[in-house]
């Protein structure tokens, strides 16, 4: 390894010993460099690569709650506004039980290089609870998103810091940190927030976005291979906003989804998950918030428990990893390769450990990194946000457009920055230099002190 970046590494080890996510995904975006830091000394000069790994602020707050029963709770809230050197912070905001600074640091660093790729002006930022939304009332959840909100205000803004959705937050839980928002400042904000609702003033398409763009990307990288989605089988893990979308499209382009998983079990559908299928996983996922075992129930199909194995033992031509970090493994890894998996596109955040990627590189598989296979959630956010700057809509038709663009635009630039450094098709040092690129000249024409 580079010493400059060997340095690096060791510090931000050294200084948050317990924050491992972190370090994974600075390890892995930084070793990627290498060929970026020796090309241009000046990075090393400015100190960039300390800077980028340092987070500008991280806000950490307590969110006390009434549960059903007249009970304080009380969450850990966190903000973490990583980088503004391209614009706003912008970033989701996770509800999940495993939520901690190290794991919002990963998201955090990860967004700042994505929304670099997006070609839209956003910095990055990650923010969410340890707030479990699982088994939760409509009450308990509002009276949460409400709390948060009173001390998350005054860190946010649609010049200042944008947060979104991710995992446990989709319209429900914006529906009422922006009510929450509305009635602490009495500013009718349409662009502090994104992922709102279409009547007032969330963008068409933003809750498809990610899972859409995720197949948008891996569909580029297939056109690199003369390969398309019609006739493939896909496996998906997860069954929230990112996967049911990605579902969508791939049903939409003729191909068959034959798994989905939640964190209990998955199902495996041989004969492919239908529109009219995924509509029953819509409503059980995002109204009744049920289990993912009750599509085997009703359909007939197999399910299996999560510790009784994944879906990446299936045998499929492309692999939507949808749901969460380090999901797939590097024993799963080398299963979707024996079985002839073509093509990988990470719909979720870091999905595949270390090990798992280097597999899929070395065995030449097509693979998308999350922070230019997922970008298109955000971007749509991005999207979003011009649309609330020029108080206007666009249709459905010219979002979907518009998305389609930023993700032919991102697997371009990806796939030309990997051949410009000699790694052609190498998405992972391809999106990375690209991201990042951008950020660290921002960050030298704007001085010392950002
Ligand atoms: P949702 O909350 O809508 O869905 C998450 C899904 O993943 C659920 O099926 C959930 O199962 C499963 N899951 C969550 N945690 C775990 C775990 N520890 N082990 C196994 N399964 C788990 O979230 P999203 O679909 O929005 O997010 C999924 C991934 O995509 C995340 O990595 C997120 O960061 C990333 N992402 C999301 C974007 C967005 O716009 N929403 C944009 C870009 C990336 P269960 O219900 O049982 O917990
Ligand atoms: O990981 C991500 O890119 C998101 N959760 C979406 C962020 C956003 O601001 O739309």
């Amino acid at each position: 390894m580079d010493k400059y970046i060997e340095r690096v590494y060791n510090k931000v080890v050294e200084k948050d010993p317990d924050q491992k996510v972190f370090h994974q995904a600075a390890l892995e975006v930084l070793e990627s460099l290498e060929p970026a830091i020796k090309k241009y000394p000046i990075f090393e000069e400015f100190s960039i690569l300390e800077r980028i790994t340092e987070p500008e602020r991280l806000i950490q707050f307590r969110i006390p709650w009434k549960d059903k029963d007249g009970k304080i709770q009380v969450n850990r809230g966190f903000r973490v506004q990583f980088n503004s050197a391209l614009g706003p912070y912008k970033g989701g905001l996770r509800l999940h039980p495993t939520v901690n600074q190290g794991v919002l640091k990963f998201l955090g660093f990860e967004q700042v290089f994505k929304n670099s790729l997006t070609t839209l002006p956003m910095g990055g930022g990650k923010g969410g609870s340890d707030f479990d939304p699982k088994g939760k009332t409509d009450a308990e959840v509002e009276a949460f998103c409400e709390s948060l909100m009173f001390e998350l205000y005054r860190h946010i803004g649609q010049f200042i810091d944008v947060p979104a959705g991710d995992i446990g937050v989709g319209g429900r839980e914006i529906g009422y940190l922006y009510g929450a928002y509305r009635k602490i400042t009495n500013i009718h904000g349409t662009g502090v927030l994104t992922g709102k609702g279409g009547g007032w003033g969330g963008s068409l398409i933003r809750p498809e976005a990610t899972g859409y763009g995720c197949v948008y990307f891996t569909r580029e990288m297939l056109k690199t291979k003369s390969e398309e989605f019609k006739g493939k089988t896909v496996v998906i893990s997860g069954s929230g906003n990112v996967a049911q979308y990605a579902t969508e499209k791939c049903i939409q382009l003729g191909a068959k989804v034959i798994a989905l998983s939640d964190s209990t079990g998955w199902i495996h559908d041989s004969e492919g998950i239908t529109q009219e299928k995924l509509e029953f996983i819509k409503d059980l996922k995002n109204v009744r918030r049920g289990r993912i075992s009750e599509y085997a129930d009703k359909y007939k199909v197999d399910y299996t428990k999560t510790v009784d194995g994944s879906p990446w033992s299936l045998k499929c031509d492309i692999a939507l990893p949808s749901a969460t970090q380090n999901e797939v493994d590097a024993k799963e890894a080398k299963m979707l390769v024996d079985n002839g998996v073509i093509a990988v596109g990470e719909g979720a955040n870091m999905p595949t450990v270390p090990e798992g990627v280097e597999i899929f590189l070395e065995n030449g598989i097509l693979f998308g990194p999350g922070k230019a296979a997922n970008a298109g959630g955000v971007s749509v956010s991005g999207l979003e946000m011009a649309q609330n700057s020029m108080r206007y809509f666009w249709t459905r038709e010219e979002v979907d457009a518009k998305l389609l663009q930023i993700m032919q635009a991102i697997h371009e630039n990806a796939y030309k920055t990997s051949d410009t450094f000699g790694v052609k098709g190498n998405y992972v040092i391809g999106a990375n230099i690209a991201g990042f690129m951008k950020v660290a000249n921002a960050m030298v024409q704007q001085g010392h002190r950002v």
